[in-house]
């Protein structure tokens, strides 16, 4: 039986910034979007667990941030450094000789095969060290039979923690979570899932699957076999770093189309700046909309080969995003590059 590895860095912005400012260590941290001499008008991206303690948390308004403790420590974000930080982590743990598939900036799957459980430990325990050593940084494991349990098992396990589910307590580890907690598992489908009478993922597990499949279609068998324990994921030998998102909220809540446009027009020249910055190219982008009842959608786009093109980003993600501007308001808007490569040795598009 294998085992799959999930590792997601703590605080990591935040904890990037105490490591190159250890004098700042132990007290309240926050990471926000604005620059520090206009840091009132930003949003919180994260902060420490001090800040935590608080009241702090990701997408609060550093003004509502800074109102529950004037003398937070604060820093406006640095992309370029957090990019570096996320790729030399990244390195390292690709270095263990794992299949390693890079998840977002700061978190990666191994595929650790058949080492079994102490085995795992061990090398969670030295990955956990050498982070530590090498860069300053805490970090989160959770180990499982599958990448969606390690996942749920790291979440659970933060801070600075290491959690192992063994396959013989998975059912019970399940059964009494929300099915909300399930990868994939949106708003909607939860909300569709609990009009079925189904609000666990242990109520999921004993469903009936024909009924699932009649429902949700091929997710349905999947949804069912996650709930009993079967995680069909594999990790994707995938190493590409970051993607590079920009996402604001409109001035007024919109169903007007134009207003979109432009808001994406806007944000995707911010996103082709920081692709510039760091010399990368593109091949994925995603936008998405997050409408005022909180919900949201998100739509994406694979394209054959890497770019830096604005133009392309800016008329895709307009086709992109005009189905999900109907007449429900919108809020928020946002665009997102991924599958980023270096530019040395990769072919381009134009
Ligand atoms: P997370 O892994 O979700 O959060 P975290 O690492 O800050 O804290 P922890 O894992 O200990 O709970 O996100 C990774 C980074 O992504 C985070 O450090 C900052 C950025 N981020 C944002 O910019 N905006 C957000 O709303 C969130 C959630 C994260
Ligand atoms: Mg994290
Ligand atoms: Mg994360």
């Amino acid at each position: 039986m294998t085992l799959v590895l999930f590792i997601d860095m703590d605080y990591f912005y935040a904890a990037c910034e105490e490591a190159r400012h250890p004098e700042v260590k132990g007290k309240p941290v926050v990471v926000g979007t604005a620059p520090p001499n206009d840091k009132l008008r930003g949003v919180v991206q994260t902060c420490n667990y001090e800040a935590r303690k608080l009241g702090i948390h990701s997408a609060m308004p550093t003004s509502q941030a800074f109102k529950l403790d004037k003398n937070l420590v604060y820093f406006g974000d640095d992309y370029k450094y957090y990019g570096e930080m996320s790729e030399k982590v990244m390195a390292l743990l690709k270095a263990y000789g794992h299949r390693t598939e890079v998840v977002s900036i700061d978190e990666a799957a191994l595929d650790l095969g058949e080492m079994g459980y102490d085995g795992a430990r061990g090398q969670a325990e030295a990955i956990k060290k050498e982070i530590m050593a090498k860069f300053g940084l805490p970090c989160t494991i959770g180990i499982s039979t599958g990448k969606i349990y390690a996942k749920m098992m790291c979440d659970e396990s933060k801070p600075n923690g290491l959690g192992i589910i063994e396959e013989k307590d998975l059912k019970a580890f399940l059964k009494g979570k929300d099915v909300i907690r399930i990868l994939g598992v949106g708003k909607k489908t939860a909300d569709r899932l609990n009009a079925m009478g189904i609000d666990t993922i242990g109520k999921l597990a004993k469903a009936d699957p024909n009924v699932l499949i009649d429902n949700f279609g091929i997710f349905g068998k999947e949804l069912y076999q996650l709930a009993n324990g079967i995680d069909t994921s594999r990790v994707e030998d995938k190493y590409t770093i970051l993607s590079i998102g920009r996402e604001r909220t409109l001035q007024k809540e919109t169903t007007d189309m134009k207003v979109v446009e432009s808001m994406i027009k806007e944000l995707a020249k911010e996103a082709i700046e920081e692709l510039n910055r760091q010399h990368l190219w593109f091949k994925g982008i995603s936008v998405k909309a997050k409408y005022t009842d909180f919900t949201d959608k998100i739509k994406n786009k694979q394209f054959n080969n890497y770019t830096d093109s604005l133009d392309l980003l800016t008329t895709e993600g307009v086709k992109l995003i005009r189905p999900l501007i109907t007449d429900r308001a919108v809020r928020k808007v946002g665009i997102r590059v991924s599958s980023l490569a270096k530019r040395e040795g990769q072919k381009k598009l134009s």
